[in-house]
This record gives C-alpha cells, structure tokens and sequence, in this order.
C-alpha cells in the first residue's frame, strides 16, 4: 500500500523538488498572491494567438485559428496564478508516458501514466501550500490534469478547451494552485477522459492539515492510499493503437495543410457544429460512423494490482488506522471489511461532523471516501468490493479489488491464509 506513517510525509521520490521548510509560507505572501489571483485580467491574457499556428496553411476561416485557443499548439504556461517570485511554491515534476503496466503475473497491457506508474505519485502536501506541477508530455497525444476537489483558480482546473489549451507532444505545462481545502483528493487526466483516465493517468493528492478533525478524533498512526481502478485491456489496447494511429493521420494532414475544424471536430460553438452538419460533416459518434469500443472492464485493481497480487494492509491491536479511498474509474464499488465496524470519517475529502459505524462503504466515480480501523479483532480480514464481478481477474475468482487486514502482531495465529486460484 501506499502508506505513511505520518501524515506530513513528503511527496514520493520521483516528486521532485523538497520545498525549504525553513521558508515558511508568510502572511505577506499569501496576500500578495490572492491579489495576484483575481487583479488580472485573465481573459485578456489569455487571447492571444497560439504560438505554433503560424506556421500551418490552413483554409480561410479555419477554426484552427481561432484566437486563443489552438489544438496545434498550446500555451504552456499558467494563466492567472501568482508567478514564482510572489509566492513560495512546492515544485513537482509529472510526466505523461505510454508504459507496458503489469496488473498480475503474466497481465500486461500498455496504458498511459503518470511517472511511469500506476497510479500516479501520491502527493502529500500542507494546506495552503502552493503547488507548482510541471506537467511534461512524452506520449504522441495530449493530455491535461485536472486537480479533482481542490478549490483553484479556474484556468488551472485542467479542462482542455474550456479552461486550457491541452499539453502537445514534447511539450510542458506549469500548473500552479493553492491546496486547498484539506483532504482526500486526486487528479486525472482529462483528455479524451474515458481511456485516459481509466489507462490510467490517475493519482492520490492528499492535503493534510494540523486542524484536521479525523486525526483529533481518532489518533491513527499510519495512513493508506487505495487507488480504486477498473480496466479493460482489450478497449485500452485498441484505442491507444487507434488514438496513436490517429495521430498520424492528423500530423499528416497537417503537414499536407489540409486540417480543418471538420477533420478534427473543433468548433468555436455549438452553432458553428450545426453549420459544419448542415455542409455534411458527419460527426462521429453517428451511427455506422464510429469505430469507438465502449469499455467493459475485466480487470478490477487496487493501486494497479488485482489479487492476488495486492498489497496487504498492516495493523497491530489497539492501534488506529486511516484508510484513503478513491475511485479513479468510473464503476461503484462497495468495499466491505470483514470482522471490523469501521468509522465513515470523510466523503469528497471533507469531514463527516459525526462520523458513522460501517462495514461496506460505496466509492462512486469521483468519489473519495475516509474510513478510520481500530484493531480490536486479532487475524487476517478480507477487504474487497462485494459486488462480486468486481473479484475476478478476468472472470476467474478469486481476483480483482481484494485485498487483506493483516494484524503483525499475531504471534501464534490458529489459521494463516493461502492462495486459491479458480476456486
Ligand atoms: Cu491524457
């Protein structure tokens, strides 16, 4: 598991860049900065002409050259948010890469992802922290991130098209956002969504802060990331061949200066679509025009492992744990300990007031959800997704979203677990 003992732990290796701590964010700072956020003119910024477009021979009127905004060639940069020298930022390095994942023993299939793992880093940072991430691409395609539940300055929000132009091959973006509120969030690519994120640019941010209600409550001692992830190695295999095949074609027409919004379908407005389907363009999800897959999973993980091959999670009797869940596909699921009345702490992130006794807690897509464990019941406890399409690994069971509460302090315990495939 992805684990701490200690909630302040700094971001993972690969996470570059260890912010000073003996230069404390001030107040002085902070307000220069929030002046910073909302005195510009962010729309005006943001009109001006994409950098690249020049240098392509579209037709006149093409939509490729609408001004400020562009699908050959992005702006790299944040718009609106304080520059370096006007706050103190905590600087991370992402990368997007086409990597060949290993779910099980002899499951392998290419995805997307961040660092060349799956799930992306965990980001641990204080609340309030300004973050910094520079976002490179290295794949073919493109891609964004968008910073799910934290409250930034819009033009960060990492939506391509309505909030930025998205990140093109080679290129790197320079998201820069306060965190904030505390809690239990993530991000995810937001391009072309459904393959991006489910294959599987997706990653656990967790703003911590030393007025979090859950840890005056419940003293936990050590803290578990659960990236919830469902998978369809078939979809995923052909669409990454399709998108990048795709790319081709649109790299060629480009060079050949024969893009037009129609080849790409990106239009100004909705009404500038409708006149494009009144002169014939025909879109492609129109029947018989798509050769899109809809994706069925059959590979259910937990932080991009199916069981057997998922990380156990450790507790020793009378100690309290906190276990962070969060649904980056987009099944619910229905994780159900076994032998343990749990606390329901926080849902989206934020605390519940009166935190409820449960056994099963439901994670929807876009869902996270706090639970606290005290060790009062000494063994090894299952803890899976009840729905049970959602154990196999590829319709055999035993598999998938499963995993175990292992007590390490049993000394002599009168059962030890084995593993039974195909039950
Ligand atoms: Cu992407």
């Amino acid at each position: 598991m992805q684990k701490s003992d200690d909630s302040t732990m700094p971001p993972r290796a690969d996470a570059r860049g260890e912010p000073d701590e003996s230069l404390p964010l001030t107040r002085r700072n902070l307000l220069r900065s929030a002046a910073a956020a909302t005195g510009g003119a962010l729309l005006g910024s943001a009109l001006s002409p994409p950098a690249s477009a020049a240098g392509y021979q579209g037709g006149e009127g093409s939509m490729m050259f609408m001004p400020g905004h562009s699908m050959i060639g992005a702006h790299t940069e944040a718009l609106g948010a304080p520059a370096d020298h006007e706050v103190r930022y905590r600087e991370f390095d992402l990368t997007f890469d086409i990597v060949e994942h290993e779910l099980l023993p002899r499951v392998r299939f290419p995805v997307f992802a961040f660092n060349k793992r799956v799930p992306g880093p965990v980001f641990r940072v204080q609340e309030n922290d300004w973050i910094k991430v520079n976002a490179t691409n290295k794949t073919e395609v493109m891609h964004t991130i968008h910073w799910h539940g934290v409250d930034l300055i819009y033009t960060m929000d990492g939506v391509p098209m309505v909030t930025q132009d998205p990140i093109h091959p080679e290129e790197t973006f320079v998201y820069r956002f306060q965190a904030r509120p505390a809690g239990t969030r993530f991000y995810h690519c937001h391009w072309s969504t459904p393959l991006h994120m489910m294959s599987a640019l997706h990653g656990a941010f967790i703003i911590d802060s030393p007025d979090d209600p859950v840890r005056a409550q419940f003293p936990y001692t050590r803290d578990y990331v659960l990236v919830l992830e469902s998978f369809d190695t078939v979809f995923t295999r052909k669409q990454m061949n399709a998108v990048l095949g795709g790319m081709k074609r649109v790299n060629k027409l480009m060079a050949m200066g024969k893009l037009d919004p129609a080849t790409h379908g990106f239009f100004r407005d909705y009404d500038e679509m409708l006149a494009a389907i009144e002169a014939g363009w025909r879109p492609p999800y129109a029947m018989g025009n798509s050769e899109a897959l809809v994706p069925d999973p059959n590979f259910f993980a937990i932080n991009g492992k199916c069981y057997p091959a998922t990380e156990k999670i450790g507790i020793v009797r009378d100690e309290f744990i906190r276990i962070r869940l969060i649904n980056g596909g987009f099944l619910v699921h229905h994780m159900h300990l076994h032998g343990h009345q749990f606390w329901h702490v926080a849902e989206d992130g934020n605390p519940i007031p009166q935190p409820l006794r449960k056994n099963t807690i439901e994670v929807g897509p876009g869902k996270t959800q706090d639970i606290i464990v005290l060790g009062n019941n000494p063994g090894f406890w299952t803890f899976h997704d009840h729905d049970v399409r959602r154990v196999m690994n590829n319709g055999v069971y035993p598999g998938g979203m499963l995993t175990m509460l292992v007590y390490e302090d049993m000394e002599d315990p009168p059962y030890v677990p084995s593993i039974a495939i195909n039950e």
